[in-house]
């Protein structure tokens, strides 16, 4: 199956449009990648014209459009059931929807106080106190689902499910942020799983083809 296309917008700045391509990378799945340059004067045309929601990501199978970076991930899913990209086990698999759906549509403090800057680092400290509180919940969430399910998985395997799985694309985006804006107080374990999201092949093409964006 090679012909599914994913649009998606810049690499340094779209936090949403990393997920999908991050998922669907590190899992090998087939597809073309398009790219809608964000923050230009023609991008609301653009978005208008080819999106269904206005936004990136979203992805064109045949007839077919799915805009927003959850259901598009669940859809590959379906498409691609040998890839396991939710765990097996009905709990497990229960828990990394929750957990993903809690990135979805939280942490909103965390997103509009440290926007994603692939690129950057450390361009400003905040104590704000909403932000503690994401980092902190997000910091319970990873170190939960290391110690319950990661550590315990039986295929083993050091993301948040053991496999690697849809809810370490939710959070991809946030680890950049963690890089950026950090050093951030969290677990060792959650320290421990920042590294191997970092050490993904994944996260390495993305980081450079943001780097060859700003190149220009
Ligand atoms: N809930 C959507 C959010 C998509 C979203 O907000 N995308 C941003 C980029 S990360 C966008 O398209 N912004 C339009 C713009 O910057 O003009 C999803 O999960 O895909």
């Amino acid at each position: 199956m090679t012909d599914l296309t994913l649009t998606i917008g810049d690499k340094n700045l779209s936090s949403w449009s990393f997920r999908p391509w991050f998922l669907m990378t590190q899992a090998g799945v087939p597809f073309a990648e398009e790219n809608i340059a964000l923050d230009r004067p023609e991008t609301r045309s653009v978005l208008k014209e080819k999106s269904p929601s206005g936004l990136v990501p979203f992805l064109t199978h045949g007839d077919l459009q799915i805009w927003d970076s959850l259901a598009i991930m669940e859809y590959v899913a379906d498409l691609f059931p040998e890839k396991r990209l939710w765990p097996e086990e009905a709990g497990a698999r229960a828990v990394a929807r929750a957990v993903s759906a809690e990135m979805h549509s939280g942490f909103s403090a965390l997103r509009t106080v440290w926007p994603m800057m692939v690129l950057r680092t450390h361009p400003h400290h905040t104590t704000q106190a909403g932000v503690a509180r994401d980092i902190t919940r997000i910091d319970q969430l990873w170190t939960q689902c290391r110690r319950q399910y990661g550590e315990k998985s039986p295929a083993g395997g050091d993301f948040l499910f053991g496999q690697f799985s849809i809810a370490d694309a939710m959070y991809a985006p946030v680890v950049s942020r963690f890089f950026t804006y950090g050093p951030v107080d969290v677990s060792a374990e959650s320290a421990a799983y920042m590294e191997t999201i970092r050490a993904t092949d994944a996260w390495k093409k993305w980081r450079a083809g943001a780097e060859a964006e700003a190149r220009g």
